[in-house]
């Protein structure tokens, strides 16, 4: 394949943006390539600055479970711009996406509209210590909830010791009050329960974690973790800014049955337009500003265009039927990669909950970071140069997911798995 364009406009970009790259991510740099600068995507498909198409597993990161530009998400938006950009005051679109939400999701009766799932994470441990008057906040190894200080912390050394910077310009002190445990490890939260129950705010979790690549709640683990914050009067926040209207209409809040305290949103509910969002209960989002006293604020918050790109995403999504289709298809895919790694002699763990898939080069179980960060990394490297190579367009990283959306057919399900049988199989020789 020809790269020359994106060549050229990666080392203009290099001179005036971080790494060339507006989220860190997108440079490639752990799997050892450079980013391919797009020109436009349809559908499952994506095309680069050099013309050169990709079946896209990235979806944007988790924005486009209905494909690139699909009709009803375009017609609305333009629509919509007759009204104009963004007013900075409410509209009606703001209330219509507040009530779709609410509908889908039985734990939220109040939801504010934010810009990213960074700020929905950061407003809601905001919520959680302003209405506990707690400080502390416990997160999972591997789980990632955006960019605020207070969730880029790392495991301190110990289990349960305090959390250190995750980076550089986090200060000791912000980090101090963070603690991150590992992920399916309910006696390590149990212990820290006992111990600081009375001290902890919150509890946050990706339901089923997508940043360390794919990684499932082990069975009984939400339920625990739900019944051990309820006993200490421990807010407990999922962070559904991936699996929300991803896994299920309703999250993975619905999936498992748990009712979470407080949920953050981001993604699919923007349909593509940069949109978060929290909400929970009545008693708890009825404190924040201006409502109540814990500030939270944003100029493009609600922004029209956004609101309209997310209505008319979630109005296809509740249609009958996209889910189990969605499902079906990543079954298939997940069955497709396996036997691909099976045949080729290589160790490999394929997963998937609904419509987002992982797999590891690895033949233990992964069930947490530490166990993710044992599998073959090079490995998938390889793998990633080899099917970009070959067409398939997969995220960067072996700490991500795939994403499949309503718009991959069978032919490019098969297409997929018949490009991983070859560059497995060259890459067992
Ligand atoms: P944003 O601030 O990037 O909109 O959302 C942060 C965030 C919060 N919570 C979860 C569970 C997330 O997955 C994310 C962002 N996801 C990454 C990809 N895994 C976005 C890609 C990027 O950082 O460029």
């Amino acid at each position: 394949m020809n790269y020359s364009n994106s060549q050229s406009l990666y080392e203009r970009a290099l001179q005036i943006i971080p790494g060339g790259v507006n989220s860190p991510v997108r440079a490639c740099k752990s799997v050892g390539a450079d980013p391919l600068f797009i020109d436009r995507a349809d559908g499952c498909l994506i095309y680069d600055a050099d013309g050169n198409r990709f079946i896209d597993y990235i979806g944007s990161w988790g924005p486009m479970i209905l494909g690139h530009r699909h009709p009803a998400v375009v017609e609305a938006i333009i629509a919509v711009l007759g009204r104009g950009t963004s007013f900075g005051a409410p509209t009606d679109l703001e209330i219509q996406l507040a009530e779709m939400v609410i509908d889908a999701v039985a734990s939220v009766d109040v939801i504010r509209m934010v810009n990213s799932g960074t700020e929905a994470t950061m407003s809601a441990v905001r919520l959680a210590r302003g209405v506990s008057g707690r400080d502390l906040v416990i997160k999972f190894d591997g789980c990632y909830h955006g960019h605020a200080d207070t969730l880029l912390v790392a495991a301190g050394s110990g289990v349960a010791t305090l959390g250190i910077p995750g980076s550089p310009g986090v200060p000791e002190d912000v980090a101090k009050h963070t603690l991150s445990l590992p992920f399916n490890d309910i006696e390590a939260v149990q212990r820290v329960m006992d111990e600081k129950g009375d001290q902890v705010a919150c509890v946050i979790i990706e339901p089923v974690a997508g940043n360390m690549g794919l990684v499932p709640p082990a069975a009984g683990f939400l339920e625990s973790l739900r019944e051990v914050t309820e006993r200490y009067g421990v807010i407990l926040i999922f962070d559904e800014v991936m699996t929300g209207f991803r896994v299920a209409y309703g999250g993975a809040q619905t999936l498992y049955g748990i009712a979470p305290d407080l949920t953050c949103f981001g993604k699919i509910i923007g349909g593509g337009l940069p949109v978060g969002a929290y909400g929970g209960k009545k008693e708890i989002m009825s404190q924040i500003a201006p409502q109540g006293s814990v500030y939270q604020a944003g100029t493009l918050s609600g922004n029209p265009i956004a609101m309209i790109a997310g209505i008319a995403t979630l109005e296809q999504l509740k249609k009958e039927g996209v889910y189990e289709s969605l499902a079906e298809k990543s079954s298939r895919l997940a069955a497709g990669l396996a036997e691909a790694a099976r045949k080729s002699g290589i160790a490999a763990r394929v997963d998937h909950v609904g419509s987002m898939l992982g797999m590891f080069f690895t033949e233990r179980d992964v069930t947490n970071f530490e166990e993710a960060k044992t599998s073959d990394l090079q490995r998938f490297s390889a793998f990633y140069q080899g099917m970009r190579q070959a067409g398939i367009y997969l995220a960067p990283s072996q700490f991500e997911v795939l994403f499949l959306s309503a718009a991959h057919t069978d032919e490019h399900i098969d297409a997929t798995i018949n490009a991983a049988q070859q560059v497995l199989e060259n890459l067992s020789r």
